[in-house]
């Protein structure tokens, strides 16, 4: 969607929510490059979980909610106990020209780094190449 130059409003934060249950990332919406992201984190699951994704090593994040972050040997991660909620804030990249449905959906690898087996992936619209 085109915004009109000086009549920009506050932009609503994009959501991707993260369910974590029996040992998945059960992952709904998508981020979208230059806008502020949230992605929700709820753990189902009776043991603590990692959230890690190599997209936390380029982008800031900010932590709110019920877990905590670690350093991993990769970069930062985040804790996330039973039954508990997270939201992480970050934005990718900067503001520049907008996006179009002609910009390609690329795929961040999440994962545990408690649990192996346990990953999945995040969606975001991304500038091609950027
Ligand atoms: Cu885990």
């Amino acid at each position: 969607m085109l915004a009109a130059a000086g009549t920009d409003k506050a932009l609503d934060e994009l959501t991707i929510q993260v369910t974590i249950k029996n040992m998945s990332f059960h992952v709904t919406g998508y981020g979208r490059e230059g806008e502020p992201t949230a992605i929700v984190v709820r753990n189902d699951d009776g043991v603590t979980h990692g959230f890690y994704s190599p997209l936390f090593k380029e982008t800031p994040v900010r932590l709110e909610g019920e877990g905590y972050q670690v350093t991993g040997k990769e970069g930062p991660s985040f804790r996330l106990d039973p039954g508990k909620t997270m939201t992480l804030h970050f934005t990718k990249g900067a503001p520049a020209a907008p996006l179009t449905m002609m910009n390609p959906l690329r795929r961040h690898v999440i994962w545990c780094d408690m649990h192996p087996d346990v990953k999945g992936e995040l969606f975001i619209i991304e500038r091609r190449g950027g």
